[in-house]
């Protein structure tokens, strides 16, 4: 009989692991319940692995940052290189279940799978979504049709390339989907159907040799634009910037004129500016910013706010200048999908 991969799920708190008073109830705390909690709440998953279980985090993950995913990062980096350990499972909150991924796409070296996972609902609730989402989370995991992908994230059925995942309604449990592309696979019951093959992210395990680095990630600002807003948000930043600044622009990287004005000559005196746009499904290229040909000034290609400035902070702390940013950030406005 063949022998059943060896998964070491991590619980990163978030609603996966929340707990309401009551079943109905929409209020709730995340972060309650600790890994292997989660695992008893599964039938059948010890059909598909043999399963290990730690708790990392216990809270909603809209508390958890950058220096907490290298923290997660590390851990992952550690069992993947056991070998006793096949494949990684993360639970996480979906706040921020995005840019989760994201970062650990860009650190990520090693080949064996991490599959990242959340839920809509607490644990407490009427059809929790947790259980299934976890399920579903393994079974991808211990699929070797899915090596190759990096990253993943498997929520309500769908299996997406975690770089690409992006959290689209604040409520409903089908939230999740991959964009600029689309779901690699599908899975229903035990059933995992592959339709896409797994491609890693344009920089993939780029930035691994950062893990190790004692300073914590220079903050990237957000900055958005509203209509009739002038230069202020991003006044707010012009003296505090980590050595650069993300604005979510409206549309394709268009600024109002006294914003705009004024992220000239925060570029000119050294910030480096990435264009992302506010619009869910955002593509901004050169030619479509207001600050077209700025040096300094950089178009975010298809990544949103959030993973322009994970990715803008990685950047700069590596030491990295306006030029090599900017082709980094060419790598995600034209992929092969
Ligand atoms: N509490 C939020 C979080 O932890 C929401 C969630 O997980 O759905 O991200």
């Amino acid at each position: 009989m063949e022998s059943k991969p060896r998964i070491w799920v991590l619980g990163a708190g978030g609603t996966i692991a929340g707990t309401g008073r009551s079943a109905t109830h929409a209020a709730y705390q995340s972060g309650q319940l600790a890994a292997d909690e989660l695992l008893t709440a599964v039938d059948g998953l010890e059909h598909v692995a043999e399963l290990q279980a730690e708790t990392l985090f216990s809270k909603g993950s809209e508390d958890l940052g950058p220096s907490d995913w290298r923290a997660l990062a590390l851990r992952i980096d550690a069992l993947t290189a056991r070998p006793d350990v096949d494949g990684v499972v993360v639970t996480h909150g979906t706040d921020t279940l995005e840019e989760a991924a994201f970062f650990l796409d860009l650190v990520h070296q090693n080949p064996k799978p991490v599959v990242l996972t959340a839920a809509m609902r607490p644990a407490t609730a009427l059809s929790a979504d947790g259980p299934a989402n976890l399920y579903q989370a393994v079974l991808a995991c211990a699929s070797p049709r899915l090596r190759g992908g990096g990253v993943l994230v498997t929520l309500n059925g769908l299996v997406l390339p975690g770089w690409q995942t992006i959290k689209t309604d604040s409520v409903a449990v089908e939230t999740f989907r991959a964009y600029p592309g689309g779901p690699l696979a599908r899975i229903v019951g035990n059933r995992l159907q592959v339709f896409a093959k797994p491609v890693r992210a344009p920089l993939a395990g780029t930035f691994h040799s950062l893990l190790n680095h004692a300073s914590p990630l220079p903050t990237v600002g957000i900055v958005p634009v509203y209509g009739g807003c002038n230069e202020k948000p991003l006044a707010l930043w012009q003296h505090s910037h980590g050595g650069g600044m993300v604005i979510a622009s409206f549309g394709a990287g268009t600024l109002p004129e006294p914003m705009a004005a004024l992220a000239r000559d925060m570029a000119a005196a050294g910030c480096v500016i990435v264009i992302s746009s506010r619009v869910r499904d955002a593509l901004v290229v050169p030619e479509t910013m207001t600050l077209q040909g700025v040096t300094g000034v950089i178009a975010a290609g298809y990544l949103n706010p959030q993973k322009s400035a994970l990715l803008l902070s990685l950047a700069l702390a590596a030491g990295l200048k306006g030029e090599a940013i900017a082709a980094l950030f060419e790598k995600f406005s034209c992929i092969p999908l």
